[in-house]
């Protein structure tokens, strides 16, 4: 996955948050890589699985457990 396409992601992802609390967990994470149509496009389940994990990683830069919104821009 390229810059670009991370973004666009993370920006379909911002505004996909599951229970509307401004967090978002890994198992939302996972979720909606998983049901995503355009990344079901590029990537099989088990990449996605494995991408929503990396990019949970990278995304959650205070190590709280939660993406907040501030954490996507
Ligand atoms: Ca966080």
């Amino acid at each position: 996955m390229d810059n670009e396409q991370l973004e666009l992601a993370n920006k379909r992802l911002a505004a996909r948050d599951q229970d509307g609390d401004g967090k978002i967990s890994l198992e939302e994470l996972i979720e909606f890589y998983v049901n995503d149509e355009q990344l079901q496009s590029y990537f099989s389940k088990s990449d996605l699985e494995e991408m929503a994990k990396e990019s949970f990683q990278k995304l959650d830069t205070d190590k709280s457990g939660f993406i907040t919104i501030n954490e996507l821009i």
